[in-house]
């Protein structure tokens, strides 16, 4: 038998972005939903992530948590999937820096700013993203730039920061900003992440 694919996640979070990939790698997988503050921080979750937090994905033997390492893993284990330049191409280069972008500066700069926090301009210099400004103007560019971020083509690194965008638009966090509503209306079109919302939005995801 093939290693059962396990995603934890709870529909209230992040693991929605990993469902989608999932859904775009299209096998089977299964899906065990914790509950905030009580299956999460349980003993027998905390052994799969320590920090408590969903999502995770067990493949078999192998664990891994952190959104964007959920999807670049994903992308190498499914190659078949055609959702990462296979290793050796060197678009290889590309779908890394978006992918650690969007993990690194984007995810800080976005969260710091809903917590109301900017960086003092003589900070800038030491903080991983410099300012907001900064890691916005460069996000445009990449996602205006084609279609898609890496060599024409849909990959994992557009499953994780068009999460973000989509996330950052619905909650309010982004700049409502031609390019970055564009780049969504693209990527939500896709069948995999329709069908992804529509498992986490049924109620029998909530339990
Ligand atoms: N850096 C992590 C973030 C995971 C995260 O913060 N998950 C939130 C839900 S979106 C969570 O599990 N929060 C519960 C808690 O911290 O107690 C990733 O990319 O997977």
């Amino acid at each position: 038998m093939a290693d059962e694919l396990v995603l934890y996640t709870n529909p209230r979070s992040r693991g929605r972005m990993a469902r989608w990939m999932l859904e775009e790698v299209g096998q089977p997988y299964r899906t065990e939903v914790l509950d905030f503050g009580t299956t999460m921080k349980a003993p027998a979750y905390l052994a799969i992530n320590p920090m408590g937090k969903v999502p995770a994905l067990r493949h078999g033997e192998a664990v891994v948590t952190e959104v964007a390492a959920i999807c670049a893993y994903l992308a190498d284990a499914f190659p078949q999937a055609g959702l990462a330049p296979p290793p050796g191409d060197w678009l290889r280069a590309p779908y890394y820096r978006w992918l650690f972008f969007a993990a690194g500066p984007v995810e800080a700069a976005v969260s710091n700013k809903a917590l109301g926090f900017a960086v003092p301009p003589e900070r800038e210099g030491m903080m991983g993203y410099g300012s907001l400004e900064r890691v916005m103007k460069v996000l445009e560019d990449a996602v205006s730039r084609a279609e898609y971020l890496v060599g024409g083509r849909f990959s994992a690194a557009d499953v994780y920061i068009g999460s973000q965008i989509g996330f950052g638009l619905m909650f309010g966090t982004l700049e409502k900003r031609p390019a970055f509503q564009q780049y969504w209306q693209r990527l939500s079109a896709r069948p995999a992440y329709t069908r992804a919302r529509e498992v986490d939005d049924a109620p029998a995801a909530k339990q």
